[in-house]
């Protein structure tokens, strides 16, 4: 590869020389700002790494681009594009150091929605060290400018080109599979601004994300008003009679709702070899315990984006996309969500989560879903004692969000989200003194430790709601988010289940996760209804008395004599309350055994139908051409998660009040 660069020794006069001076400044340069104005969180020594190698690709082929040239031109572009990556870096520096994130095409190109909040304030977040940004810049500009290397007139030749753009992309494939085994699916589930940036590097991550917004933008465009017509007459015409035993029984309290991270049904009611239950507390909710409901045979429909897909369900009674979150690739479009519904009839709307909030995009998403506040890690006492994994283990952070939830103004709807219970499972010594179990498997062992301390968190919570005098007047929803054990722990789960082997069948049936449904006054037990997490929104917007006829969704309310028990999977699967469709084939739930495949086939076209018509919506944006009766959209220049959350929210900033 560098031969074609080694003919000529004297480097004064060697056409090549310049540029790799150039290269090697801006690949140092971008080093050391991730180094010192970013905070990327490093944790080990693949990462190191990888953030001192990611910038060397695309510093070849952008300044690559000025090799094709010859003499005057060449040494121009060359400055030039150094000079525009600079700037480049530069403003996610700027805007770094306001927003604790990076540029994004779409935040750049609507500056209403975010860049708004930095106005004028611009110049403040500028320092006068600022100019050695572009110190290299001016040296490359120096050293064209007295003519210190000759021989520019000669062009290059076509291999030594070649090989130029050819090395970009060889280090680019090598730093993509190198991320790749420290962070599995890094690209196909964006997780993290943050994390892209980490692994490939501040440019890699403006190519992949201007990709990202040329694909969104064009599904945008292909769609028009006459797609929506048809999908409101099915949302409509598949409406569930609300049951009168529960219609409006909610009316006007609080909505708290808890994503319980990675929690899966089996552990629920399930006892350890040795005797131990591992999620006490919730075995007594589920008998009924503080007027509280559980759903048995509730399920995660989630796709990549994990949590955050939960979430998107949760609030839209959508369907998540079967490619990629949600959240990362649709955080722009036109929601009627569950918080700006809220936020109509009076309620306060608020998410607190102990993560920064460009995690799966959060901060973006939410001002779209009309959430009015957001207390993230910002708002948390983030010491390595009280953190794992992603963020705050669940005690410490249920704990410091009870302040805030007594701080607002009631009624509110509020979302905490847990995440101790994450993979790869486990808690710190001091943490608890639940052993792990014994089936051969750390995360399996290490799941019911982290499960059992999750348990303790929530009832801690439910004790401190008590205290706050906010159980009684308080609907608290509390939901297993996603699986938490994978396909490659079967081994050892078919020894948890105390069954030979895992089939495909039960494989479909361990994708149940807990749904919990307290509300004051009301009987609590254990309900057998088969759904998934597209039917909540129906069921609680009944419950609270507010009529959602007229609103696209995909789920129905779980206590409605009408609601049909039929749970479509992102993966093609489909759950009914007798049947069981996977891997092509039909089971019988009764019996797990195999049956005519002509008992799914009229299961299997509902889902297939309504999954088509979710991601019409989603992917077109199809929301913005309908409007239910008396809806008004979130005003998202008014929501800012940057201002100090613990305030009031004024009549300024109150996100679409219209209608109390
Ligand atoms: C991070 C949390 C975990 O903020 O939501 O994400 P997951 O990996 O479970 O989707
Ligand atoms: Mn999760």
């Amino acid at each position: 590869m560098l031969k074609p660069f080694m003919n000529k020794m004297n480097t004064r006069n060697n056409k090549y020389t310049l540029f790799f001076i150039a290269v090697l400044l801006l690949w140092i340069k971008t080093y050391v700002v991730y180094l010192t104005q970013f905070n990327l969180g490093v944790s080990n020594n693949m990462q190191g790494f990888l953030l001192f190698f990611n910038p060397l690709s695309s510093a070849l082929l952008f300044l690559g681009i000025a090799v094709i040239f010859k003499g005057r031109t060449r040494q121009t572009l060359l400055i030039l594009i150094h000079a525009l990556l600079s700037l480049w870096l530069y403003a996610n520096v700027v805007y770094y150091r306001f927003f604790n994130d990076f540029i994004t095409i779409s935040t750049a190109t609507q500056s209403s929605d975010n860049t708004g909040d930095l106005g004028g304030s611009v110049l403040a977040l500028m320092k006068p060290y600022d100019v050695l940004f572009f110190a290299d810049t001016m040296i490359l500009a120096v050293l064209v400018l007295f003519h210190v290397f000759k021989s520019d007139e000669e062009r290059w030749n076509t291999r030594a080109v070649f090989s130029v753009f050819v090395s970009a992309i060889m280090i680019f494939i090598v730093n993509l599979s190198l991320a790749e085994t420290d962070r599995p699916e890094l690209l196909t589930r964006t997780f993290d601004r943050n994390y892209i940036v980490k692994y490939l590097g501040a440019y890699n991550f403006t190519i992949y994300d201007a990709i990202q917004n040329i694909h969104s933008n064009a599904q945008r465009a292909r769609a028009d008003s006459s797609d929506m017509n048809e999908i409101v007459n099915y949302s409509k015409s598949n409406f569930a009679q609300p049951n009168p035993n529960y219609y409006g029984k909610a009316k006007g309290m609080n909505v708290i709702y808890v994503s319980l991270e990675s929690l899966q049904s089996f552990a629920i009611n399930y006892r350890l070899p040795d005797g131990r239950e591992v999620t006490p507390f919730m075995n007594a909710l589920a008998r009924g315990a503080d007027n509280t409901i559980y759903f048995e045979n509730f399920f995660h429909q989630t796709g990549s984006g994990k949590t955050s897909d939960a979430e998107f369900m949760m609030e839209n009674s959508l369907f998540p996309l079967s490619q990629g979150p949600a959240f990362s690739m649709k955080a722009d479009n036109t929601y009627q969500a569950a918080p700006a519904i809220m936020n109509q009839h009076g309620y306060e709307t608020v998410v607190l989560h102990g993560n920064y909030k460009s995690f799966w995009n959060r901060d973006k998403m939410y001002k779209s879903l009309g959430f009015e506040r957001f207390f993230d890690a910002k708002y948390y006492d983030m010491n390595t004692e009280n953190t794992k994994n992603y963020g705050m283990k669940d005690k410490p952070f249920l704990t410091e969000s009870m302040p805030y939830l007594s701080g607002l103004k009631q009624p509110f709807y509020a979302k905490l989200i847990l995440l101790s219970n994450h993979f790869p499972f486990g808690m710190d010594k001091g943490d608890t003194d639940f052993q792990p179990g014994d089936f051969g498997d750390s995360a399996v062992d290490n799941y019911f430790q982290s499960a059992n301390y999750m348990d303790e968190a929530v009832k801690q919570f439910f004790n401190d709601l008590k205290r706050a005098n906010l159980l009684d007047n308080t609907v608290i929803i509390m939901y297993g988010d996603h699986y938490g054990l994978s396909q490659n722990h079967n081994e050892a789960m078919a020894k948890v289940l105390g069954k030979e082997e895992i089939t495909p069948f039960d494989n479909a049936q361990l994708q149940r996760v807990p749904l919990f449904i307290h509300i004051p006054k009301m009987a609590g037990g254990t309900v057998s209804t088969y759904g998934g997490q597209v039917d909540v929104r129906p069921t609680l917007m009944n419950l609270l008395g507010i009529n959602t006829r007229d609103y696209v969704q995909f789920g129905s309310d779980l206590f409605s004599k009408e609601h049909r028990q039929i749970v479509p999977f992102r993966n093609g699967d489909v759950v009914t309350d007798k049947y069981t469709l996977t891997d092509g084939k039909v089971y019988s739930n009764k019996t797990g055994k195999e049956v005519d495949r002509s008992y799914g086939e009229r299961y299997e076209k509902i889902a297939k139908q309504e999954l088509d018509y979710s991601d019409k919506v989603v992917l077109g944006d199809l929301l913005r051409f309908y409007k239910p009766k008396g809806f008004v959209p979130p005003d998202k220049k008014k929501i800012n998660y940057n201002t100090d959350q613990t305030q009031p929210l004024n009549a300024d900033n109150d996100a679409g009040s219209a209608e109390k």
